[in-house]
């Protein structure tokens, strides 16, 4: 028997983009056929991209947050955040919330972290975001007593 072969063509959905698979069946006899895997345009898994938020300038003494709530997977992957600090005097970040960790800006200086953000099988590049922790201005100090020294008076 003449061998007829017949390729087949099936469209799906795969993360999120149209996928066509291609199958070739080929008739082997009259009673058996054989179905064999050709090609699929099914995209490969993307890597997730970390935004490790806007650099801050704080105040000693101040709560911080960091946001890394804009990092994103291009086939919306669930992604899991994984922030290291990198430079400054070390930081416990609060990672009841990986998203937004948070810390008490003790001593003045520069800090840095870096974000990674994973889906299952892929990781971002790491992103940086740097946080500057300045001493109070003695003027502001200054003008704050002066205008204590000013409510006393007019108490008096
Ligand atoms: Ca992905
Ligand atoms: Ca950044």
């Amino acid at each position: 028997m003449k061998r007829i072969e017949l390729i087949l063509a099936t469209w799906g959905q795969a993360k999120g983009a149209i996928a066509m698979n291609i199958f070739k069946i080929s008739f082997i006899s009259a009673l058996s056929l054989m179905v064999s895997f050709c090609a699929s345009t099914a995209q490969a898994n993307i890597a997730p991209l970390a935004d490790a938020g806007p650099d801050q300038t704080v105040l000693e003494n101040s709560w911080v947050t960091l946001d890394g709530s804009g990092s994103f997977d291009p086939d919306a992957d669930a992604i899991t955040h994984s922030w290291t600090q990198t430079s400054g005097d070390s930081i416990t970040l609060d990672l009841s919330d990986p998203i937004y960790p948070s810390f008490t800006a003790a001593l003045a200086g520069d800090y840095s972290f870096e974000l990674v953000v994973s889906d299952d099988s892929l990781s971002s590049p790491a992103d940086e975001v740097r946080v500057t922790v300045e001493i109070p201005e003695p003027a502001t100090l200054v003008m704050l007593t002066l205008g204590g020294l000013s409510l006393i008076r007019r108490r008096k």
